[in-house]
């Protein structure tokens, strides 16, 4: 997978493509991050790429020249799946969406500035619009970089069988269980009985409990949801 961002920001990216997970994917070259830096497609002296919004008001707006033409210089040279703008009115982003994000191919994902970008761009060039939660951040860059971790360590390849894919909260519409490692006691902690039995159907109903407790005490929203699921496909 290709994923290229369009940043007025490029070096707040430098931290979370270039460590664990995520470098570990670019460096076996399950995916390739671009960044593209929006002042590159400037021509004037100052290299603006914002301007203040017409009827007034405070923040300023991305313009479109050098946004239209990044966009375009891109998919002149191979096609993309979506252009995803990162903005606190887009859709809510989840783990669904990231399960269809991780099958494509080539993906733009284009970060929206602290007040917007001109609406001109949203119209013609983005194909979705993502929110990371129902809270604002004063750009969309960490939201990209979300985005891009969540979506990079679904590829095949990218997480072995010993870094459970299969268990992460959310896969099946339920919170993660806890988990303990050694030693079976601290400061008189001791870790669940059921764990340490070595017994692989206690340990599993254990589990299975665990997550039916936290996921009805804090998400119930959850149950609710897979219940609709299951409802939907019978
Ligand atoms: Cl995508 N952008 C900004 N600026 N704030 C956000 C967000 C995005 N998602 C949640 N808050």
């Amino acid at each position: 997978m290709r994923i290229d961002v369009i940043t007025g920001h490029p070096p707040l990216f430098a931290g979370p493509l270039s460590e664990s997970i995520v470098k570990r994917a670019q460096e076996g070259g399950y995916a390739q991050i671009v960044l593209n830096d929006i002042r590159d497609y400037t021509h004037d002296k100052h290299r603006t790429i914002d301007d203040t919004p017409y009827g007034g008001g405070a923040g300023m707006i991305l313009k479109p020249e050098p946004l239209f033409e990044c966009i375009e210089t891109l998919q002149r040279e191979r096609s993309y799946d979506e252009v995803i703008l990162t903005t606190p009115t887009g859709q809510v982003y989840d783990q669904s969406l990231c399960k269809r994000l991780s099958m494509h191919e080539n993906l733009i994902i284009l970060c929206g500035h602290y007040k917007g970008i001109d609406q001109r761009v949203v119209d013609e060039l983005v194909t979705m619009e993502l929110s990371i939660g129902d809270y604002v951040l004063t750009g969309g860059e960490l939201a990209a970089a979300v985005i891009i971790d969540s979506v990079v360590r679904l590829i095949p390849g990218v997480i072995g069988d010993g870094e459970s894919l299969l268990s992460d909260s959310f896969m099946d519409g339920e919170l993660d269980c806890p988990y303990y490692t050694r030693p079976p006691e601290y400061r008189g902690l001791r870790v669940p009985e059921d764990l340490l039995s070595g017994d692989h159907k206690r340990v599993e109903a254990w589990r299975r409990r665990a997550s039916d407790r936290l996921t009805r005490e804090r998400r119930p929203d959850l149950l609710d949801e897979a219940s609709r699921r299951r409802k939907k496909n019978d």
